[in-house]
């Protein structure tokens, strides 16, 4: 097994341009992590990761389940926000409070003073798992930025123009790491390459992302 023996950013503390409105924050979160993560496991017994089909009928290797008001799902009928978790019929979990502590310090660490979102995503991501090239759209206010944060084994972030075609840059992004972006940057492509063989000593086999939004 290919084995990472380093986890975390090598310069915590680091702001990183990445587009004029885009920045990776290096080992942001780190000082929350104890808070977020039995928050993690009570999010993941209440609404447990599931692998959603997308509208053109693939099933994607990144398993993802939400937290707050509104839930970021998807099916054969397209992509959508729902109030409930469609597995359950019930609400997804509330948004722990160290959730939006996180969520709103990094953004105003970015330029976006008071961020207030109401859909997290938690996505899960298995050596292999990856994230195709896409726009984040589905949200009625593009004005409000996205807050990222990266917990568990490494991944490299891949981050495109507004088309498409346009080339990428590679961004590897660490446990504790989060990227806020907005404004000019808010409709950028972007995906995960597959995620590499490591073991992290506190989530084992597994990359954590949320996804902190304003859908509404
Ligand atoms: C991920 N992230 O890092 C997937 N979208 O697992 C995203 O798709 C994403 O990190 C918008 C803004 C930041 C992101
Ligand atoms: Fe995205």
């Amino acid at each position: 097994m290919l084995f990472a023996d380093w986890f975390e950013s090598p310069q915590p503390g680091r702001r990183e341009a990445l587009g004029p409105e885009a920045y990776v924050l290096r080992g942001f979160a780190l000082d929350y992590v104890p808070r977020l993560l039995p928050e993690l496991r009570a999010i993941q017994q209440a609404a447990p990761a599931r692998h959603l089909v997308t509208p053109g009928g693939r099933t994607m290797s990144v398993a993802l389940s939400n937290c707050g008001q509104l839930g970021w799902t998807s099916s054969r009928d397209g992509y959508r926000y729902t109030a409930h978790d469609p597995d359950t019929g019930k609400p997804w979990p509330p948004m722990p409070a160290v959730f939006l502590e996180l969520a709103q310090a990094a953004a105003a660490q970015a330029g976006h003073p008071g961020f207030a979102p109401d859909a997290c995503l938690v996505n899960h991501y298995v050596p292999g798992a990856r994230l195709t090239l896409h726009q984040d759209r589905d949200e009625n206010d593009l004005g409000e930025p996205i807050v990222s944060v990266s917990l568990g084994i490494p991944a490299t972030f891949v981050f495109g123009g507004l088309r498409r075609t346009d080339p990428t840059q590679r961004v590897p992004v660490f446990h504790g790491d989060v990227v806020v972006w907005g404004g000019v940057d808010r409709l950028r492509y972007h995906g995960v390459l597959p995620v590499k063989e490591a073991e992290h000593p506190e989530l084992g086999r597994l990359r954590i992302n949320f996804t902190f939004r304003r859908a509404r």
